[in-house]
């Protein structure tokens, strides 16, 4: 196999000092010559490049001259000269190559969306544009001219020359070659400036095709908010004379933070009222932001190897998140933060693919780009800072812009500024990168009752399942926020960081007057599992009272939880979540995202892993009745309050993505949500035909379809929209996802014959593929359909795009923790992808992981 391991890092034997790229653009013709400035640093090595089969070598010199072809060798992967054929000190080599842009339809390295030039080079892409050193440690400045008719020619850095046929572009910072890119194409740009803290002026472009400019706007907005926002939170302002955003509708994953130029796909810039949801906004606002803040935290500051990814990913997710934590609420923030963590990460840790933040081998990179290395690495520095406190994170995150602005760092170096600047040993917490698995975090509780007052000793036992390849783990430190509250409701304790570094720790908290509720791991403190002895009552006590929304929240959820997961095994139970909600949702005064976060049951997905988690088989149809069977309780329940929520929290005035109007529409179709179930779907009729927005008209929809009654108004939205292609995605996403679990296969079946299932876009392969997989019972059913129609479209697109293949067989990873029938057949599917003949470097490595 083709393992790399971190162990085997060794620093490139040459230093690069600078590139200098011309393209000559045709679509299937495209000349590249690289000219790079070179120097050996050691004696006697081979230069070897990287390049790929694409590359069809045309020229090559040093210092001008052609090497002898005895010293020159060309595999499929690689250009090696022989250290013979190499001058002792400085040389030029210089490269002419062709490659066909027109026929990438992996969309890694140069290829063409809709008649546009464009490029993705992250992780490894480059070297399917020319021969190259393709390793982020190798970092020079850049020289790009681009010959082509087209209208608009982007690349990196500041632009140096611009006239028709042809533009010139330098970056003066250095970087890494995934950091490049290029775009041509026929666009159009909306506009702004922005004056940085220190007097520099930058031209903000975002450009899209002709026609996209009225719904560009926001990302626009987003951009600067982005760059006011470091400059203020982490001192961090930009560093050149643009900085351009451009809109693509072939793109493998969101966006990409080339520097100077970032590339997104192009459902995270455009939005309209009428065509993105709530959430869409809010993705927009977030993704522009992450991929800004990146030009620190990953270009600036890059990492060594593809190793230490989570450096920047882990980091850049964490300040996206704090980000929006200031633009919105910080609550709703950390909560949904939270539930997405448990849905991707939590469900990766559980399953064949657990990996450590910071794995130590891979296959093929694009592999790891997962919910472990960015939303668990963005958890691990939120525990960082936790442990460290706000100046502790202050002070170390100056010293790490100032140390290693230039370098391409290891998480080894990032940890040493944490205890440079605050003098803590972080040897122990190093676990969290280096070790996979999710720590179950048990909590016991003793109240010993004494004469001056009593005492409360809370034990805690810390336990990590093994995952492949670490079958021992040693103990982490878990920093773990609890406070106390009183029988009254009034918190007696504010909360406390307690520190856990052993297997098991008690702590004890004297001088209490009355035996108080625990309020624990009080905003996700850390991501454990926490498992602790508590009665519903305690629970809705909690949900009533606590002081830390998230903990509140979770209060609910767990309620949620053990009443479904008590249903989905046949038992009875509910009533007490039932009521518990029931106050809550009259609370005028609590925020409305706040209710209804708490309004919104927990999905058949996250109920399936809290059994197997207790360590029970989960049946999905037997998960699936349960739920519609609460939801129904709840709708029966507080029919009225419910009914009154809806008919209030109606938005006046013109759509507004804020937070606020966001909170109140968010509260309006969770009810409408639950009314759905008993009022046959007469609501989302009306409220489908009427909405101005699509966050109200996709909820009303979303009822629709589940009532079964949603063909008229899939064929309304299909004739306003069946020219917009973010549009159409949702439309083709919620219909397998929605429809009832025995007809989703034959309903993505169906959705699969149109024309207009282009499957070679990702996003239309992933809207289809992964609104069948949303649909937990439907992708799960017994007899094995959405296994086949799953494993058949991967083994399709694999040979057209191996990294969406890749990434969309995830859906399998949860097989082992179902019945046998169903493993069987999973197995059966996912044997028959590892059998496939000529099957990629990525979906091999995928489905080796998982049937190992
Ligand atoms: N760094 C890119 C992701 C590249 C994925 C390559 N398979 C976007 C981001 O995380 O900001
Ligand atoms: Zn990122």
């Amino acid at each position: 196999s083709n393992k790399q391991f971190l162990a085997d890092y060794r620093p490139w034997p040459f230093e690069l000092r600078q590139t200098a790229l011309e393209f000559d653009l045709a679509p299937s013709a495209t000349r590249v010559t690289a000219v790079l400035d070179l120097a050996p640093r050691e004696t006697a090595a081979d230069l070897v490049l990287d390049g790929g089969k694409g590359l069809q070598l045309l020229r090559l010199a040093i210092d001008g001259a052609a090497p002898d072809p005895a010293h020159v060798r060309r595999d499929e992967e690689t250009l090696t000269i022989a250290a013979a054929a190499l001058p002792q000190a400085a040389f030029r080599l210089e490269t002419e190559v062709e490659i066909d842009p027109s026929a990438n339809t992996a969309f890694e390295g140069l290829y063409l969306s809709g008649g546009m030039f464009c490029t993705q080079c992250e992780a490894e892409g480059f070297r399917h544009i020319t021969f190259y050193p393709d390793r982020p440690d190798v970092m020079t400045t850049f020289r790009v001219a681009i010959r082509s008719e087209l209208p608009v020619l982007l690349s990196n850095g500041n632009p140096v020359r611009q006239q028709p046929g042809l533009a010139e572009w330098h970056d003066p910072w250095p970087k890494p070659s995934y950091l490049f890119a290029l775009v041509a194409g026929d666009l159009v740009a909306i506009s702004d400036r922005f004056t940085t803290r220190s007097g520099r002026e930058v031209a903000l472009n975002v450009w899209v095709r002709p026609g996209d400019q009225d719904r560009a706007g926001f990302a626009l907005e987003s951009l600067v908010k982005s760059m006011r926002w470091d400059e203020d939170v982490y001192g961090r302002e930009y560093d050149l004379d643009v900085f351009n955003i451009v809109a693509v509708d072939d793109f493998n994953m969101g966006a990409m933070e080339n520097k100077g130029l970032n590339i997104f796909n192009s459902k995270l810039v455009l939005a309209s009222p009428e065509t993105a949801t709530d959430a869409d906004y809010e993705r927009i606002e977030s993704v522009i932001a992450h991929e800004y803040f990146h030009n620190w935290t990953g270009n600036r500051i890059t990492c060594r190897d593809w190793f230490q990814l989570c450096l920047k990913e882990g980091l850049t997710v964490f300040r996206d998140q704090q980000f929006t934590s200031d633009m919105r609420s910080a609550a709703v923030k950390r909560i949904s933060d939270v539930q997405a963590l448990r849905a991707r990460q939590f469900r990766e840790d559980q399953g064949p693919l657990a990996h450590p933040p910071r794995p130590d081998q891979y296959e093929e990179i694009n592999n790891f780009y997962t919910a472990t290395v960015y939303e668990k690495g963005a958890e691990v520095i939120g525990m960082l800072k936790t442990l460290v406190g706000d100046e502790g994170y202050r002070a170390a995150l100056d010293l790490y812009f100032d140390r290693h602005d230039g370098d391409a760092a290891t998480i080894e170096d990032w940890l040493k500024v944490f205890e440079d600047a605050t003098g803590r040993d972080l040897a122990q917490f190093k676990r969290w990168y280096t070790d996979a698995g999710t720590p179950r975090l048990t909590m016991r509780e003793d109240w010993v009752e004494e004469a001056e007052g009593g005492t409360l000793v809370l034990d805690f036992a810390q336990e990590t399942p093994p995952t492949p390849g670490q079958p021992v783990k040693p103990p982490r430190v878990i920093p773990i926020a609890v406070g106390l509250i009183g029988p009254n409701g009034d918190e007696i304790a504010p909360t406390r960081v307690l520190e856990m570094t052993d297997a098991r720790q008690g702590f004890r908290f004297e001088g209490l007057g009355a035996r108080p509720v625990v309020s624990a791991l009080r905003g996700f403190s850390a991501p454990v599992m926490l498992e602790r002895v508590i009665d519903d009552a305690t629970r809705a006590f909690l949900l009533a009272h606590d002081t830390d929304p998230f903990a509140r929240w979770e209060a609910g959820r767990d309620l949620a939880l053990s009443a479904l997961t008590g249903l989905a095994q046949g038992q009875a139970g509910g009533d007490g979540y039932v009521e518990a909600i029931g106050r809550l949702i009259a609370d005028e005064g609590a925020d409305p995202a706040f209710r209804a976060l708490c309004l919104n049951l927990p999905g058949e997905e996250e109920i399936a892993t809290r059994l197997a988690a207790q360590g029970v088989t989960p049946d999905p149809d037997a998960i699936h009745a349960a739920r519609g069977d609460l939801a129904r309780r709840l709708a029966e329940a507080h029919e009225a309050l419910l009914a009154g929520i809806y008919d209030r929290m109606v938005v006046p005035g013109d759509y507004s993505p804020d937070a606020a109007a966001a909170a109140r529409r968010a509260l309006r179709i969770a009810a409408l949500g639950l009314l759905s179930r008993i009022d046959g779907g007469d609501r989302a009729e009306v409220l489908f035909g009427t909405a101005g927005n699509m966050t109200e008209r996709m909820a009303a929809l979303t009822c629709l379809i589940r009532r079964g009654r949603g063909q008229t108004a899939l064929r309304i939205l299909e004739e306003q929209f069946g020219d917009n292609r973010l549009v159409m995605d949702k439309w083709f996403t919620i219909q397998p996802m929605v429809a009832p679990p025995a007809d989703a296969v034959e309903i993505a079946r169906r959705l699969a014959k149109r024309p207009d299932f282009e499957w070679q876009n990702p996003n239309r392969f992933r809207a289809l593929l992964g609104g069948l997989a949303g649909n937990h019972a439907g992708f799960h059913r017994a007899d094995g359909a959405g296994y086949d129609f799953t494993a058949d479209w991967l083994m399709r697109m694999d040979g057209a795009n191996p990294q969406i293949a890749a990434r969309m067989s995830t859906a399998f990873e949860t097989w082992p923790r179902y019945d046998a029938g169903r493993r069987e057949k999973a197995l059966a599917a996912l044997r028959r992808m590892a059998a496939m003949e000529g099957i990629s470097r990525n979906l091999r490595e995928m489905v080796s992981r998982m049937i190992a």
